[in-house]
């Protein structure tokens, strides 16, 4: 097949005085930022479902945008052309990984057979088309939320043929992953939650997710699969209440379940928001348990209460997420952009536009964070605020599990003044964020 987006050529780096809509303005792949190139820290991802898949259909209105590609929608012709297409505008834009469901890759049939044939002619032409390029494969996953038969979840059904049809896409979605050589695999609970707690039995329906993800562990590691499995969390939507609700849920899910050695978790904004936590919030908590796994990188938005899936645009917020990112030392995943167009926003133009938005958000994020870190007033900040456990003979006590309550209420008893534990000073803080940010303007 020719050339699918005419008349758009490689996106360059123009610099922020730019105004061609095609150049990126901050994201320049070779530019080193503390000692490594922008595009080793920022590993973008393109979301084939989203990019290749999705025409800005409602639940109130019609697709607005063409993915037609030039031919038959549901046909393997338009399974290969989507193919090119995701393969011109990763190269285009300069984007190395992809993720995809295994729905996202061909259309599904009633026989799964039928299914796993497609899927393994399409993965061929998959392979055959990264020969030649470094675009690699970040993750793959099954759709267990979308077919009529997951309505009660896929780990989590009440039907035992339910769960072994869920068992068998994700066996074949890991063939897929091992195949086109992915670095990790995800599971998002889309439907693994309930509607009301009159008709579930809760402990069960966890223990059934834990027995399904066990068994992909076992299958993935017997057929050579070496990378990380994710859990993605999300709190709601498309079920009342999932049970990966957050980033803490879903570790202290996997640890009781003995499933923290094989999994991280791949957090996304909106996600995060909509579990009533910052972005940030959930990084930080998979980091520290170390299970910083990736990013599914977009945003919501703060009247809505639901997962919009919209391209990075907020700087500060992507600040917050590079410092995190960067002080967990990186990541094993990448920055993968679950995140799709307006439906207004309809054009191949807006396409590219979307993505040129999340890179540069992503870059800009990068180079603040970077200054912030450099600047050094901040890390400084909390690590005096926590001094007392450090400096103090009673500080350092606590910390070395030397001391107990009786002889923490005699030394508290003897305190001459209330103890106060010195200023948070947020707002400082907040001001030195925006002078790192914004410098002279
Ligand atoms: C939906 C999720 C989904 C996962 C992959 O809200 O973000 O797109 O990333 O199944
Ligand atoms: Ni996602
Ligand atoms: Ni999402």
């Amino acid at each position: 097949m020719g050339e699918i987006f005419k008349g758009i050529s490689k996106v360059k780096f123009e610099g922020a005085k730019s105004t061609n809509v095609l150049a990126f303005k901050y994201y320049d792949p070779e530019r080193v930022v503390l000692g490594k190139k922008m595009s080793e820290h920022l590993p973008f991802a393109m979301a084939w479902w989203h990019n290749l898949c999705a025409i800005g259909a409602d639940m109130f209105g019609r697709g607005t945008a063409d993915k037609h590609f030039g031919v038959k929608e549901g046909t393997m012709e338009h399974a290969k052309a989507k193919v090119d297409a995701g393969f011109e505008f990763m190269e285009k834009l300069g984007i190395k990984y992809f993720c995809w469901h295994d729905v996202d890759l061909v259309p599904e049939d009633a026989d799964i057979n039928v299914t796993n044939k497609r899927l393994d002619e399409i993965s061929d032409y998959i392979l055959e088309k990264m020969k030649g390029t470094d675009i690699k494969c970040l993750w793959g996953t099954a759709n267990m939320f979308s077919n009529p038969r997951f309505c009660n979840g896929a780990g989590s059904t009440n039907s035992a043929d339910v769960f072994a049809f869920a068992a068998a896409q994700v066996k074949k979605a890991l063939d897929i992953t091992v195949k086109l050589g992915g670095k990790g695999y995800v599971f998002w609970g889309g439907r693994e939650g309930y509607e009301t707690l009159l008709n579930t039995d809760m402990k069960f329906e966890q223990e059934n997710i834990a027995r399904l993800m066990r068994m992909a562990v076992d299958y993935g590691r017997k057929i050579g699969f070496k990378g990380d499995f994710y859990i993605e969390p999300k709190p709601k939507e498309p079920m009342k209440h999932q049970y990966d609700f957050d980033a803490a849920t879903a570790i202290g899910f996997l640890r009781a379940h003995g499933l923290d050695k094989d999994f991280k978790l791949n957090i996304e904004a909106n996600h995060a928001t909509l579990a009533g936590h910052t972005f940030e919030h959930d990084l930080r908590v998979s980091a520290i348990n170390g299970m910083l796994g990736s990013v599914d990188a977009n945003q919501g938005d703060s009247q809505l209460g639901w997962d919009t899936d919209e391209f990075p645009f907020d700087v500060y917020t992507a600040t917050m997420c590079m410092l995190e990112i960067i002080r967990a030392g990186g990541m094993t995943g990448g920055l993968n952009f679950d995140a799709k167009n307006r439906r207004p926003s309809y054009t191949v133009e807006d396409m590219f536009a979307g993505y040129i938005l999340g890179m540069d958000t992503f870059a800009l994020g990068l180079l603040n964070a970077a200054a912030i870190i450099e600047d050094g007033r901040l890390d400084k900040f909390v690590e005096e605020r926590y001094a007392s456990y450090r400096d103090t003979e009673i500080g350092k006590k606590i910390v070395g599990g030397k001391t107990n309550l009786e002889e923490l209420a005699d030394y508290a008893s003897k305190l001459k003044a209330p103890a106060m534990p010195g200023s948070g000073k947020q707002e400082v803080l907040e001001s030195i964020v925006n002078s790192v940010l914004f410098g002279n303007k």
